[in-house]
């Protein structure tokens, strides 16, 4: 705890940014200390937007030598409520927008190299522009930063095919809690000197280093997609689809997701302009994209076997294939639009948890009984990157109950039982979304002692203060026995 006033802690970073890019706390900083769905609230002793890497440098060496605890943030799109202060008012927000400058497109390389604060749309722009594609997608694209990616080891609907932020990653740039830079932009996809130390960085949520600048790997740009929206038997259909798909579609699977649906008509309510690509009302659905630098036809004969594949096998119950981008889009839209379908509605509970394929079916079944014998009339809102094993488990407030009766009745007992069902499954209590503060005490339940306390030593090592990103991820560290055990 330090005990300065905000305004000293206002005077001394101005001195180091400039005074319009110091914010002290007031109505103009509460963008950056209330998380975009509203939920989580703090309080910041003052925002901080460094221009470049040495700004940020002094910030942090300042901050350091004053105890002054600092949240980084990036486009402040965490559902964890990871990128927002406390309520104290202690810490110093540092947003890095200004820094968002797209650094270099090595094409040859296959690499682009980006700032921290440069937008996930404006990096795959840049990569576009270069004939490439950066392959992580997800919703947020247009306000998320690839700091914040990285810092979260974002996953979304391309992971089956592309892998997460942590594998499209070569090179890192970083200010460490005492303002030492790390520097490691390189572009190499082979290089066996030692730890890999940018990975530490990665998925640590800000709470080792503040994120700068980074390498990323470019990928072919697809020449072809072929889309489809496809109603199937159950859960266990569509892991047995995937297989299919796999099999028959090899490397050019590149998102299966799946929707339910009370998910499918919660999206459809809220869009009030989309309408289901299915004539029937199904429970089970999923979207399959099949992209490749082949020509699009040899693409549709792919998609149309699968679909063949699993009619014949009673996996496929219906199917609408997109016969224009602008079906596709369709298609993808509904997909995309659940998650602020479920904000805008209130009263969800979310568990995004990850399971091994072979045992995805029987967990959404447990885990759909689990929620029912507590509320038998939630609706049953389960969508997600079924390809790689990642379900959003979001069970949502019946229609004629209010969202704060709902979530105090139900958050507890349901998010305990879904998640412990996955971890029994072999699964993650998180399988993209992070820890911050809204998972931060269940990460304890789930977790051996071995494996926070190492966590812990990590974290000792990097910032000995805990100054950064306090209580997020790690709250309260393990005695000095546990780390002798
Ligand atoms: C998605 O896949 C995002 O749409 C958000 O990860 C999921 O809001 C959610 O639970
Ligand atoms: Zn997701």
């Amino acid at each position: 705890m330090h005990t300065l006033s905000p305004d000293r802690v206002v005077v001394a970073l101005a001195d180091i940014v400039g005074s319009r890019a110091c914010l002290a706390s007031g109505p103009d900083t509460a963008a950056f200390t209330t998380d975009y769905r509203g939920i989580h609230h703090g309080k910041a002793a003052a925002v901080v937007l460094p221009a470049n890497t040495r700004e940020l440098s002094r910030v942090m060496a300042w901050c350091h030598a004053h105890d002054v605890p600092v949240v980084p943030q990036g486009g402040n799109t965490s559902l964890m409520g990871g990128a927002v202060p406390d309520a104290s008012g202690q810490a110093v927000v540092v947003n890095l927008r200004r820094m968002n400058q797209v650094l270099e497109v090595d094409a040859t390389n296959d690499t682009m190299t980006v700032q921290a604060g440069v937008t996930l749309s404006a990096a795959r722009s840049a990569a576009e522009a270069a004939g490439r594609l950066f392959p992580l997608r997800i919703g947020s694209e247009g306000s998320c930063q690839i700091g914040g990616n990285l810092s979260t080891n974002a996953g979304g609907t391309a992971v089956l095919r592309y892998g997460n932020m942590r594998d499209l990653v070569l090179g890192l740039e970083a200010v460490l809690p005492d303002g030492r830079i790390y520097s490691g932009l390189r572009g190499l996809r082979k290089d066996n000197t030692g730890y890999d130390l940018k990975q530490l960085f990665v998925g640590s949520e800000g709470t080792l280093g503040i994120i700068t600048a980074a390498v990323l790997k470019l990928m072919p740009l697809p020449r072809s997609s072929a889309v489809a929206f496809v109603a199937v038997a159950s859960p266990a259909a569509a892991v047995a689809l995937l297989g299919e798909a796999k099999k028959m579609a090899g490397q050019s699977l590149t998102a299966f997701e799946l929707v339910s649906r009370p998910a499918l008509e919660l999206v459809l309510a809220y869009l009030g302009d989309a309408s289901s690509p299915l004539e029937d009302s199904h429970e089970w659905m999923v979207l399959i994209e099949l992209t490749s630098g082949v020509d699009a036809e040899a693409l549709d004969q792919t998609l149309m076997q699968v679909l063949e594949a699993g009619l014949e096998a009673g996996l496929v119950l219906d199917a609408a294939v997109a016969a224009s981008g602008a079906d596709a889009q369709a298609f993808w839209r509904i997909r995309e639009e659940i998650s602020d379908a479920q904000t805008r509605t209130g009263g969800s509970i979310k568990c995004d948890v990850s399971v091994p394929l072979s045992r995805i079916a029987p967990f959404i079944e447990h885990a759909t009984a689990a929620v029912l014998a507590l509320q038998p009339r939630a609706r049953m809102v389960i969508y997600g990157h079924m390809g790689d094993g990642n379900v959003h488990f979001n069970p949502l407030r019946p229609a004629d109950c209010t969202a704060p009766a709902f979530l105090s009745a139900c958050y507890e007992p349901v998010s305990h039982a879904v998640d412990s069902l996955a971890h029994a499954a072999g699964g993650s209590i998180s399988a993209e979304h992070g820890i911050g503060v809204a998972k931060r005490d269940d990460l304890t339940l789930y977790k051996s002692p071995v494996e926070l306390a190492l966590m812990w030593q990590i974290k000792r090592a990097l910032d000995p203060k805990n100054l950064l990103n306090p209580a997020k991820l790690l709250l309260d560290a393990p005695s000095v026995d546990a780390f002798d055990s």
